[in-house]
């Protein structure tokens, strides 16, 4: 079925530019753009509905590249409490933190972790999203990393939502394998990541690289057995310390490299040749009030690409809008709003190795996007959240909510 979608305005989001085509048409056959380029040369032809977009602002779907979505409870009290005064080794020390996330996410049932996620991701839909990514790692054993795994999965089915699932088993240590890191990585290695690759659960496989969760040589064992399976790897990088943990993601030419604050110039010439993704998470280093800034000067001056996420999870960054993410690029990063939404487009499909198919409105690629009555792109990282009048349609279907 062909569509004719006119009187709009495009920023294509091509090669991580706006690429903009003032006065513009699309023509989409069922879930693909055909034809995009100027409303005065539209091809002739019998289409099955034409859409008046009322000189709205066309841009690909929003990405969310990296994401933990799927979760039980949530730490609000936490928040709470730290604000109050206790310290966060004390919180620790009562079993808060990334534990008690543990534990609540096992004690939940696979549809209580749905509905609650539901909620959460259709915050995000409403803000423009058509893919997002899902990580597990709430689990950490084969049952539990199973049923986050299996969520992602069904949200992908009931939403209007492309999900790609990451297996984060390698995320934090689980209270069973205390003072045993290596053990566990053996269990992730030899048990976890076969069962759950085998039943397709999992298109990529994360670890999180930091002093208080995985050394680099546990992570390579995990990124050593993903390459077996034919998994493509992303990392948690960086985020507090210099590990080099991008280094060694660029090695396995992962995907992305995630957080990066810490990073060196090093690191930004083994991620560009390897053309792995930086992948910014404004909304954690806001909420954590990090002050150590990603190194954009290296990452732009090495051409390293650069994506936008929300990191939503419910310790360091309960973000619900991608939206406000590109605005926080640009404040606390300096990022232009170019760059920004380029970075919840192209190059967020990039981090998720969906950049042939999606993130740009170019001939051939799906047709995701977002028609937005705004003044220029650049509102999109202007407005500090909110809800923007807008139509989504996701594979050329008005999937608006
Ligand atoms: N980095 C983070 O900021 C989160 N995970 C990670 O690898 C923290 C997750 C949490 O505190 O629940
Ligand atoms: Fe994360």
């Amino acid at each position: 079925m062909k569509t004719l979608w006119q009187h709009c305005h495009v920023a294509t989001m091509a090669s991580g530019k706006y690429s903009i085509i003032e006065d513009a048409a699309m023509v989409t056959a069922d879930s693909l753009i055909e034809w995009i380029g100027p409303r005065s040369q539209v091809p002739s032809a019998d289409y099955a509905q034409v859409h008046d977009l009322q000189g709205a602002w066309v841009t690909p779907g929003l990405i969310d590249c990296h994401t933990h979505t799927v979760f039980g409870g949530n730490r609000s009290g936490e928040f709470e409490q730290r604000l109050q005064g206790v310290s966060y080794a004390e919180i620790a020390a009562q079993g808060g933190g990334i534990a008690s996330t543990v534990r609540a996410t096992r004690a939940a049932s696979e549809d209580e972790l749905f509905a609650s996620a539901e909620k959460r991701l259709r915050s995000l839909l409403r803000d423009g999203v058509t893919t997002v990514e899902i990580k597990s790692g709430y689990g950490l054993d084969l049952v539990n990393e199973r049923k986050m795994l299996r969520v992602a999965r069904r949200l992908g089915e009931a939403l209007p939502v492309s999900v790609r699932a990451t297996c984060l088993a390698a995320h934090a240590l689980p209270p069973e394998y205390k003072d045993r890191a290596d053990d566990y990585i053996e269990h992730i290695c030899s048990e976890m990541l076969p069962a759950l690759a085998a039943q397709g659960l999992v298109d990529a496989v994360d670890a999180f690289c930091e002093y208080l969760a995985f050394s680099p040589a546990q992570v390579e064992r995990v990124f050593k057995v993903a390459q077996q399976l034919g998994l493509p790897v992303k990392l948690h990088a960086e985020q507090l310390s210099s590990l080099h943990g991008s280094s060694l993601a660029a090695r396995y030419h992962a995907l992305s490299a995630d957080h990066l604050e810490f990073m060196t110039e090093a690191d930004a010439i083994a991620m560009a040749a390897a053309g792995t993704v930086a992948v910014l998470l404004p909304g954690a280093f806001y909420f954590l009030r990090e002050t150590q800034l990603p190194p954009m000067e290296a990452l732009r001056k090495h051409g390293v690409k650069i994506a936008i996420a929300s990191d939503l999870n419910p310790g360091t960054s309960p973000a619900l809008s991608v939206r406000l993410m590109l605005n926080m690029a640009c404040t606390l990063f300096r990022m232009t709003p170019e760059e920004a939404l380029a970075g919840a487009t192209q190059h967020a499909a990039t981090a998720l190795g969906m950049g042939d198919t999606h993130g740009s409105l170019e001939v051939g690629k799906v047709a995701d996007f977002v028609a937005w009555q705004i003044d220029r792109p650049a509102d999109l990282a202007y407005w500090l959240g909110g809800e923007l009048d807008k139509r989504v349609v996701r594979h050329g279907v008005d999937v608006t909510v």
